[in-house]
């Protein structure tokens, strides 16, 4: 195969279009959002992810990387489009719908399509592929279809999308041959073929397993503020046993994948998806959690004054989607609070209901209290001796275990972590 195009330009599409790019595979990279597609034409990029930026420079530089607003003829195409949900947590399909309708005047002989999506069980064979049909082609003779789900870390992309296993579910076993002819190109981990129903299974019960686990870590950090100890010695005394791997508690799980990919499976299946149900909501709940802590540290909310650190949906990204500090922002706000946030990836996002600031010595200058909702690297500084130059507050809520305790009490401050906390 020497050429692809690949829909959608976000997190996954653009670092799979840079790759094979580098590879010496032609790409033309379609993005509806024209600002993505003049932003890389012009040699930058829209997202921040380690190393993405030099990638991309390398895959222009080499004459094989173009973007684009609408698909060009090509040997394979790839949709890499978002799936997000509605308010009810109902897959919305519109994105992969539209994609694929947007390919199928293209389709010629010998194409290979692959879903790289999150999608529903059964997304490629009940949706996909009775819209390609339309192009008068046979899936799985005139032309192969496949289902390959995306499994890479935010923040170590790059790395991942080489090294990691990759699934690759045809239709029919050709396509799965297919598939991995054209991912072998630059992917250097195994190449795993099965069904393409298998692989959109695989892709969810990652997920879905990290976010259990998770809830597990939350529920024990809610137990362990009831019976007043410290949730996060007693997680690193358990993961001592050999056979324990018990994951961090938080403010919420985010990120456009584990809060939203659990549900495709509780709307498929309501009748059986009661752990995965129950999961959802106590991570989802988490933010709520936060917001009763921050009222018993600061004794109440309305008109208090709170400097938020963080909004990303975990460290060192600039990701905001589903994240759960921006969720604790808005309940703070609607209680009354006055919410300065600041977070150092996105200095430019504006919000409706809190005002966004971009220092962190802007966040905490006049604050009542302190919280901090993401363990960003860049604020390993923010040390006792820095904090009392800079502000009266002398309350942090700190819900990603990051701060020495005994520093900051020993400087004068109130500290409140999660699964530490005495319940009131
Ligand atoms: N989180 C915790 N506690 C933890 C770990 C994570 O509260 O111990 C929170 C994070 O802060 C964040 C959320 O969970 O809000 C999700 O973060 P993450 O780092 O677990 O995962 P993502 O969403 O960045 O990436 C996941 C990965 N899936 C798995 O690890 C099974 C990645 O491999 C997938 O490719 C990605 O979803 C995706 O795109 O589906």
């Amino acid at each position: 195969m020497n050429s692809v195009c690949i829909l959608g330009l976000g997190y996954i599409g653009l670092p799979t279009a840079a790759m094979f790019a580098t590879h010496g595979i032609k790409v033309i990279g379609v993005d509806v959002n024209p600002h993505v597609v003049e932003t890389l034409n012009r040699g930058e990029i829209h997202i921040h992810e380690p190393g993405l930026l030099d990638l991309v420079k390398q895959a222009i530089a080499s004459g094989n990387f173009q973007a684009s607003h609408q698909p060009e003829p090509a040997d394979a195409f790839i949709i890499a489009v978002p799936t997000p949900f509605y308010g009810d947590k109902q897959a919305d399909m519109r994105f992969v719908i539209s994609a694929a309708e947007a390919i199928t005047p293209f389709l010629r002989t010998g194409n290979l399509v692959i879903l790289e999506s999150t999608s529903p069980p059964l997304t490629t064979t009940n949706i996909v592929k009775p819209i390609l049909d339309k192009s008068g082609l046979t899936a799985g003779e005139s032309y192969y279809l496949a289902y390959s789900p995306e499994r890479v870390l935010p923040g170590q992309i790059l790395n991942e999308l080489v090294e990691n296993a990759r699934v690759i579910g045809g239709i029919n076993p050709i396509s799965s041959q297919r598939g991995r002819d054209l991912y072998a190109t630059f992917v250097r981990g195994e190449i795993v073929m099965t069904s393409a129903t298998t692989a959109e299974m695989v892709k969810l019960m990652e997920n879905t397993y990290r976010d259990v686990n998770i809830a597990i870590a939350n529920e024990f950090a809610l137990l362990a503020e009831r019976f007043q100890i410290n949730v996060w010695e007693a997680i690193e005394i358990a993961n001592r046993h050999p056979r324990v791997k018990i994951l961090k508690p938080g403010p919420g799980v985010g990120g456009h994948c584990i809060s939203v990919d659990p549900w495709f499976f509780v709307e498929a299946a309501p009748d059986l998806a009661k752990v995965i149900l129950a999961s959802r909501q106590r991570n989802d709940h988490q933010p709520h959690h936060v917001v009763e802590l921050i009222a018993r540290a600061g004794a109440g909310l309305k008109d208090r004054r709170i400097a938020a650190l963080g909004l990303a949906y975990k460290p060192d990204v600039d990701d905001l989607r589903e994240s759960p500090a921006v969720e604790v922002c808005n309940l703070l706000s609607n209680a009354g609070a006055v919410v300065k946030a600041f977070e150092p990836y996105k200095l430019d996002q504006q919000f409706e209901k809190f005002q966004t600031v971009r220092s962190l010595a802007e966040a905490i200058q006049d604050a009542d209290t302190i919280v901090l909702l993401v363990n960003h690297k860049n604020f390993r500084d923010f040390t006792p001796q820095l904090a009392v130059q800079l502000t009266r507050a002398r309350t942090i809520v700190d819900t990603v275990n990051m701060l020495n305790a005994s520093d900051w009490k020993a400087a004068g401050f109130r500290i409140s972590l999660l699964g530490n906390t005495p319940e009131s």
